[in-house]
């Protein structure tokens, strides 16, 4: 056959590909994808012996920078040499690529201002991706637009849920909200940490935030975006509150876990089960949260904040009355029927939900009895789903000048030297390892959700960084964001749709059975996990580097609601701080020149921004 110029060009093209997706999938360049600030610490991490030195090239292929490698203080998990390529001292803006002396490249990646401002509204419209009970039209959710499912307005009392006024059988309405992760269940214990997570961003950085565009149907009025997106699976953890007595159900569910199919094909019966003082707490600290937070919008959104508050103490003295029912899902499916198999959540301590659930309502009521059910030992923890009680610090920290300090000056003082304890011992385990982040201090922090162990971490490290306005918090805090987006073992950036080589097989319902190449954009993968747990064979069972792109691997390539929470946090947290310093630096160069320019010169800010 002959070849025409078209499949020449064909050809060429696919070869291209092919050559480019097999050197990055060899790469032994581990570096962010996405890119960094200019000011920033920007380095890579080199895995091969026989190379020297490093170059920084522009897109026409310039030399701009040259550097040479020097050995990391310890090898990787997998006992490989480590080597770093530090650049942070060219702070060109541009696009660009970093060379070896052996000739080979990474792909592209960006020095700007505004690297990350992308990836900050994807990670949060990610949310609006996993909406239950709603189309999503192709002008908000562009080739991943679908059908409506689960419309949730028929959901049976699960008998191990059932009372006196609702017996089991009988249906409830509780649409909306966001589906869970891969699979298309409404967990409240994971709704909890998720929203108290991207809350506690709007709190910290409301004016920032209200600048964050994100193009969904509720866009444009008054009341920020991030907070509509919120409001979407608040309202419906609202109507997981049974009216009577104001416990709340742990979940909404099918009994076993839908096929991978589209949410209009899902059409099994969904369940709320038994009410547990888990899920009760966490919905407590939210609602006192959101009483707060939406406060603010009372004229947009009249009466909410009453509503929340009411439901959060409704919740509270549920829990003070029922301390310790948790859902033990094997023991309640020998008694009841049908039996469900479903994610668990299941937490035996509650005492940090407890702590939460009080430090939210002692913020936002400042009613002493509350703050005297805060966990006294101040003990402070990374954040998980089951450990909650940091999130309640985070709050009370974050409010110390609304609150009454009088009589508290020994806790906000206990409380921010554990913070900073903590912190310290974060920084201070980044440097010595191969990888020169936090993340890769430890191997025990490669569980199931391992990537949101390293988010979870930034968002420790930027809330020391709040306090202190110490930079090498903020610089560890990036060094995990680095570390998310591809100076890691795999050489993966955990993002969908972000970076050169990123996840394409993520375990998700919507991205396996939607029928378009690419997933769903914006969400962070389990990431590594020797656990095995889904019994998808991995090649490497080293902690850092057990992991696969694979849609059946659920224990490392599942995505997940409370996973995707805290790196929301840090990135547009970041964003913000970046933004802050950058209009500082403004008005500095502002003020310096109005003594030095004529009266009248027409020196604008625009220009001064380029300058
Ligand atoms: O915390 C321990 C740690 O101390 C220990 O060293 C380590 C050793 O393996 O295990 C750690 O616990 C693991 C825990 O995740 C960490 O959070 C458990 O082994 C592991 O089984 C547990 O997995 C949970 C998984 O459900 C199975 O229950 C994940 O946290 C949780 O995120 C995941 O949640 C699922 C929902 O059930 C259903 N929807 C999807 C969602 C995401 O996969
Ligand atoms: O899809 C499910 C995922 O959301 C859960 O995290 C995971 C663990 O509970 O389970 C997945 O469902 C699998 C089930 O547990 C076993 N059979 C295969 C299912 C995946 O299709």
């Amino acid at each position: 056959m002959r070849t025409t110029p078209i499949t020449l060009v064909t050809v060429i093209l696919i070869v291209g590909i092919f050559a480019s997706v097999v050197s990055h999938a060899q790469s032994v360049i581990r570096i962010n994808q996405v890119g960094f600030y200019p000011s920033a610490p920007k380095a890579a991490v080199i895995l091969v012996k026989n190379c020297h030195s490093f170059s920084i090239i522009d897109s026409g292929g310039h030399i701009r920078f040259a550097g040479v490698l020097r050995v990391a203080p310890a090898q990787t998990f997998g006992d490989k040499a480590a080597y770093i390529a530090d650049f942070s001292a060219f702070t060109k803006r541009g696009h660009f690529r970093l060379k070896l002396s052996n000739g080979e490249s990474s792909g592209p990646f960006i020095i700007s201002d505004q690297v990350n401002q992308q990836l900050g509204k994807a990670v949060i419209k990610a949310y609006y991706f996993q909406r239950a009970s709603t189309s999503l039209p192709e002008r908000f959710a562009g080739k991943w637009h679908r059908a409506e499912g689960h419309p949730d307005n028929q959901v049976l009392i699960h008998p191990s849920a059932a009372s006196v006024e609702r017996p089991a059988g009988i249906a409830i309405s509780s649409p909306g909200g966001w589906y869970d992760a891969g699979d298309y269940n409404k967990y409240i214990v994971n709704s909890g940490i998720t929203m108290g997570t991207m809350l506690a961003l709007y709190e910290d950085f409301p004016d920032y935030m209200k600048g964050v565009k994100l193009n969904i149907p509720e866009s444009g009025g008054a009341v920020p975006d991030l907070l509509q997106e919120l409001l979407w699976n608040l309202r419906w953890m609202l109507t997981m509150q049974d009216p009577a007595d104001g416990g709340v159900y742990h979940k909404l569910t099918n009994s076993s876990f839908d096929a991978m199919i589209m949410p209009d094909q899902a059409v099994k019966p969904r369940y709320v089960v038994q009410k547990s003082t888990a899920a009760t707490l966490d919905f407590a600290a939210v609602m006192a949260q959101s009483a707060r937070i939406f406060g603010k919008y009372h004229k947009q959104l009249p009466g909410l904040s009453d509503s929340c508050l009411k439901a959060a103490i409704g919740a509270w003295d549920w829990a003070e009355i029922h301390p310790a029912v948790i859902y033990r899902q094997n023991e309640l499916n020998i008694k009841y029927q049908p039996g469900i198999v479903t994610g668990e959540y299941g937490d035996d301590f509650v005492n940090d939900e407890r702590s939460w659930a009080a430090s939210e309502l002692y913020v936002t009521t400042q009613e002493p009895n509350y703050s005297n059910a805060v966990a006294s030992d101040l003990d402070v923890s990374i954040p998980s789903w089951a450990d909650v009680k940091m999130l309640g610090y985070y709050s009370i920290l974050s409010n110390q000048s609304n609150l009454n300090a009088a009589p508290h000056h020994e806790l906000f003082n206990k409380l921010t030297g554990n913070l900073i304890k903590l912190a310290d011992s974060l920084v201070s385990a980044a440097h010595r390892n191969a990888y020169q982040t936090v993340m890769t201090a430890v191997k025990k922090n490669f569980i199931w959700g391992s990537n949101s162990v390293a988010a979870n971490q930034a968002m420790a490290l930027i809330k020391a960084y709040r306090i202190t306005g110490s930079n090498k918090y903020l610089y560890c805090a990036l060094s995990n964001l680095n570390y998310l987006l591809g100076q890691n073992a795999t050489g993966y950036c955990y993002v969908t749709g972000f970076g050169y080589k990123s996840p394409l097989h993520p375990h998700h319902r919507l991205s396996v059975a939607d029928g378009v190449a690419e997933p769903v954009p914006g969400l962070l993968v389990a990431g590594p996990n020797p656990g095995m747990q889904d019994h998808v064979h991995l090649a490497s069972t080293v902690p850092d580097e057990a992991y696969i792109d694979d849609d059946r691997a659920y224990a490392v390539n599942e995505i997940a609601i409370n996973w995707n929470a805290p790196l929301v946090y840090i990135i547009n947290s970041i964003n913000a701080i970046e933004h802050g310093k950058l209009n500082s630096g403004i008005e500095a160069k502002l003020v310096k020149h109005k003594h030095t320019i004529k009266r009248g010169s027409k020196i604008g800010i625009q220009k001064l921004i380029k300058s």
